[in-house]
């Protein structure tokens, strides 16, 4: 149902694109609102903000796509406060890329199995840019997790968890800054902040409903940003790396991420996105001793890893008031593809939303 309304959503996009590409000649003003953090007369239109320090170009504050972490970077001295919210509906079985039935699901064995699950979390960031080639960021997210459960019998289930997740230090450093050719490092760590002992009457539940990884994580990657005229576009490589067993006596698998993503600025305060994201997750390696795989699919840790890949679409909304423009973000999307090390839940849809507020 949800891919009905999405797909509704990308015809829209598409749409608005065609009829706005002819006689919108006025667009290349129209992001002339100034985001420096010198003189805001320097910001004459176009896009002259990027103008700061002698022609260069900063990617200090773009159109990177609300789902996209460490897409940007500030002017030395700027801050940012953001909130985020986001939210992923899964639903159905599914191994490799074919869906499972319930029936099928439990006829392999299992006491119960998954039958959908909500995750959302509450994200608040702070960034801070002690140089124009660096750019701090925290992140603190609170995560609410849901799951609901058929048994053998046909007896229905729910569990549920929630808590502060694990507190993320990152850094941008960029090493190129040209227009068509922006190119940052990013450099993470993730602490094991977020609980791994959610149970349920005294026992453990199953990884998925764990709110951290237990482990201290390392987070680098790569970004390259690009920008001609009103169009912005980027590209990025991310990895979680975790270090060490967690007290459980396991590691949650790698995650590598590849996204790359088109965003267009149609008025002043207006501009849409649209981004494919690729994901790779590693099966768990040990293993939780409190929780039984033959149970059910979830507590297994060979039944964690898989491969995804998003179709996104995006919007900013550029709130028209301050020095600095605050902006408001919506993601939503949902995977073209996906493959999964299972029975293990399969993702719905996805989506972020919220407001950054630069200072
Ligand atoms: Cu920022």
């Amino acid at each position: 149902m949800y891919q009905w309304i999405i797909t509704l959503l990308c015809f829209f996009f598409v749409f608005s694109t065609l009829t706005h590409a002819k006689g919108n000649q006025d667009v290349q003003y129209a992001f002339s609102f100034p985001l420096n953090q010198g003189s805001p007369g320097e910001s004459m239109g176009g896009h002259d903000h990027m103008n700061h320090k002698n022609g260069s170009y900063n990617h200090s504050y773009l159109a990177d796509p609300f789902g996209v972490i460490g897409g940007h970077s500030h002017h030395a001295g700027g801050w940012m406060i953001s909130y985020k919210y986001m939210r992923m509906f899964m639903k159905g079985m599914r191994d490799g890329t074919n869906g499972l039935t319930n029936s099928q699901v439990i006829s392999q064995g299992y006491m119960a199995t998954p039958t959908k699950m909500t995750m959302e979390m509450h994200m608040l960031g702070l960034m801070y840019a002690p140089l124009d080639e660096l750019t701090l960021m925290v992140m603190a997210p609170y995560v609410i997790k849901k799951m609901d459960h058929v048994r053998m019998n046909g007896t229905t289930f729910i569990r549920e968890s929630e808590g502060i997740g694990d507190i993320k230090l990152t850094a941008t450093y960029f090493v190129l800054n040209k227009k068509l050719f922006h190119l940052h490092f990013n450099f993470g760590i993730s602490f094991p902040t977020g609980s791994i002992d959610e149970s349920f009457g005294g026992a453990r539940l199953p990884y998925p409903m764990q709110i951290g990884s237990g482990t201290f994580d390392l987070l680098p990657g790569i970004t390259y940003l690009g920008q001609a005229g009103n169009l912005d576009w980027g590209l990025q490589f991310k990895t979680e790396i975790r270090l060490g067993d967690n007290k459980h006596n396991y590691t949650l698998g790698n995650r590598y991420h590849i996204t790359f993503w088109g965003a267009y600025q149609w008025f002043k305060l207006l501009s849409t996105s649209v981004r494919i994201n690729t994901l790779i997750w590693e099966n768990i390696d040990g293993a939780d001793s409190q929780l039984n795989p033959a149970m059910i699919p979830n507590a297994d840790p060979n039944k964690q890893g898989g491969r995804r890949m998003d179709l996104l679409f995006g919007t900013l909304f550029y709130l028209p008031f301050g020095h600095i423009k605050p902006r408001l973000g919506i993601e939503i999307g949902f995977p073209i593809y996906q493959s999964l090390n299972g029975p293990q839940l399969e993702t719905d849809w996805m989506l972020t939303a919220g407001i950054q507020w630069p200072f």
